[in-house]
C-alpha cells in the first residue's frame, strides 16, 4: 500500500531486521547492476579480485573497491552511467565547489525515488500536503532547486520555484504568498532574514514556520541565529550530487538531532580516511555511500570526503549522521592545528553582538600560516559601538578561538554588511591567499 501524501512510509518505522533484509536484497542488485554495466567499475573489482557473488552479507561490502570523485572526473562526462542513453531522463552537475564539475544522470525511476526521499524529508521537517514551499535554492544544473521542487510536489505541496537571488523580491513574495516552508542554503537564508530585518518586518509577521537548509555546513549557533531572525524551526537536510542530490538524509522536527539517512535508498559506512577501514557507529570518519536503487548512475562505496559519525536511530528507524564538520578538503591546517570554518562560525555566534556572516582569510608569512577572521556586528549595533567596545568584542573572540580551537587568529570586527553576501549557490567562507605551491 502506498502511503498517502504526508504519511510516513512504513519502512521509516520498520524493525532493524526488516531494514537490513531490504538493504541486502537491494545491495546485491545494485552491486551486480554496476558490475555488469559500468566497465570502469568492473575493472576495479577485477583488479581487487572481488565479484558480486562474494556479497552474501551487508558486511561483505567492505571487500569492494571505493569510488571517488577522481573516478567521476576520469570518466567525464558519461563513462560511469549504467543505462543506455535513451533511458536517461535528466542530467545534473555538481556546483564545482572543489574543482571541475561532475555530471550525473537519472532515469525516470531515479527521479521518482529522489522525489520520494525529498518528500519524506519535507514530511520529517514538519511539512504536510497543502503547505506552500518557497524554493530559494538555485535552479539549473545544481541539484538543489529541482530536487527540492519535485519533492515538494510529490508530498502534495505547492512548489514555488523562486530560485536564488533578488533578495528584495524574495521577501516581497514571501509576504504576499505566505508560504509555510522555505528551502534554501543556510547562508542565503540569513541574507533573506537580514532583508526582512532591514524592512522592519518582525519574525512573528513572517508566515514561514519551517526552513529546510543544506548544501553547505552550518552549526548550532547558525541554527539559533536563523530560527530567531525568521521565527521558524531550522531543519538540516543533507545530500550530494554524486549520490542523488539533496534528500539523502534529513532531520526530523521533533528531535532536531542530525539528519536521518534514508537507508532504504542509501547505504552508509564510516571509514578511516587514511586506511579505508570501516569504523563502528559513533566513531568519526569519512562518510561513504552506496546507492541501493539508482539505475542510471549507481555509486558503490562512494567516498564523500564529508567527515561525520553514524548515530543510533531516534525519531525514525534509520540511523542519523552527526553534524558534518566539513569536507576533508575544507579543513585548514594552521600551524599544525586542524580548523574547520564551521568551528569558527560557532565561536563567532556565541557572541550575540556578532552577525552570522563571516569570512576566514589564510595568508602566509614566511613559513607560517596566519588566520584572519572577519566578522560583522549585528545591524542594530552597526556604527554605534565605540572603538573600545569593538576592541573588547574582538579580544573576547580571539580568546575563545584560542582556548577552544587552539589557534591564534587576527580578528577584524567590521560594520554590518561589510562582507559580501552570496545570493546564489554556496557561501564562500574561506579566502586562501597563500601562494600556490
Ligand atoms: P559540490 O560538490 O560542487 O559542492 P554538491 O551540491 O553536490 O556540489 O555538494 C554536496 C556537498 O555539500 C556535500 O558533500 C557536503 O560537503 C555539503 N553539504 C550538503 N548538505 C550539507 C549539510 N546539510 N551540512 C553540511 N554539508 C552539507
Ligand atoms: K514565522
Amino acid at each position: 500500500k502506498k502511503p498517502l501524501p504526508g504519511e510516513l512510509d512504513p519502512i521509516e518505522t520498520a524493525s532493524r531486521d526488516e531494514i537490513s533484509a531490504l538493504q541486502l536484497e537491494r545491495l546485491k542488485w545494485s552491486v551486480r547492476h554496476t558490475y555488469d554495466n559500468v566497465a570502469p567499475y568492473r575493472a576495479k573489482c577485477e583488479a581487487k579480485g572481488v565479484h558480486p557473488d562474494d556479497l552474501k552479507t551487508l558486511a561483505d561490502l567492505s571487500k569492494f573497491p571505493f569510488m571517488t570523485k577522481l573516478d567521476l572526473r576520469d570518466n567525464y562526462p558519461f563513462g560511469l552511467f549504467a543505462v543506455p542513453r535513451n533511458k536517461i531522463a535528466r542530467l545534473h552537475a555538481s556546483s564545482g565547489t572543489t574543482g571541475k564539475s561532475v555530471v550525473v544522470g537519472y532515469t525516470k525511476n531515479d527521479i521518482d525515488n529522489w522525489a520520494t526521499v525529498v518528500a519524506r524529508s519535507i514530511r520529517a521537517a514538519g511539512g504536510r500536503a497543502g503547505d506552500m514551499v518557497h524554493v530559494a535554492y538555485g535552479y539549473g544544473m545544481f541539484t538543489g532547486g529541482l530536487g527540492a521542487h519535485y519533492g515538494a510536489e510529490k508530498l502534495g505541496c505547492i512548489a514555488v520555484p523562486m530560485s536564488g537571488g533578488q533578495t528584495e523580491k524574495q521577501v516581497q513574495q514571501i509576504m504576499d504568498f505566505k508560504p509555510e516552508i522555505i528551502m534554501v542554503t543556510p547562508s542565503y537564508s540569513l541574507v533573506i532574514a537580514e532583508e526582512f530585518e532591514r524592512q522592519g518586518i518582525k519574525p512573528e509577521d513572517i508566515s514561514l514556520k519551517v526552513g529546510i537548509f543544506g548544501a553547505e555546513p552550518w552549526g548550532e549557533g547558525m541554527r539559533h541565529e536563523i530560527e530567531k531572525k525568521l521565527g521558524i524551526d531550522a531543519i538540516d537536510i543533507y545530500g550530494l550530487t554524486e549520490v542523488m542530490g539533496p534528500g539523502v538524509a534529513c532531520e526530523c522536527i521533533e528531535t532536531k538531532d542530525g539528519p536521518v539517512i534514508w537507508e532504504d535508498h542509501f547505504y552508509p559506512e564510516i571509514i578511516d580516511p587514511e586506511t579505508g577501514e570501516v569504523l563502528p557507529d559513533g566513531e568519526e570518519g569519512e562518510l561513504v555511500f552506496t546507492s541501493l536503487t539508482k539505475e542510471a548512475f549507481p555509486v558503490i562505496r562512494y567516498r564523500t570526503r564529508d567527515l561525520t559519525r553514524l548515530l543510533a536511530p531516534t525519531a525514525r528507524s534509520f540511523r542519523r549522521i552527526g553534524k558534518i564538520t566539513g569536507r576533508s578538503d575544507d579543513m585548514l591546517i594552521i600551524r599544525g592545528v586542524n580548523v574547520f570554518p564551521t568551528q569558527i562560525e560557532e565561536m563567532i555566534l556565541r557572541d550575540p553582538r556578532l552577525a552570522g556572516n563571516y569570512q576566514v582569510v589564510v595568508t602566509r608569512d614566511g613559513h607560517l600560516d596566519n588566520l584572519e577572521v572577519r566578522c560583522e556586528v549585528q545591524r542594530e549595533l552597526s556604527g554605534k559601538l565605540a572603538p573600545a567596545e569593538l576592541q573588547t568584542i574582538s579580544k573576547e573572540l580571539q580568546h575563545r578561538i584560542k582556548t577552544i580551537i587552539g589557534v591564534s587568529t587576527k580578528i577584524t570586527v567590521m560594520e554590518f554588511d561589510a562582507i559580501p553576501r552570496t545570493q546564489v549557490g554556496k557561501a564562500k567562507r574561506v579566502l586562501d591567499e597563500r601562494p600556490k605551491q
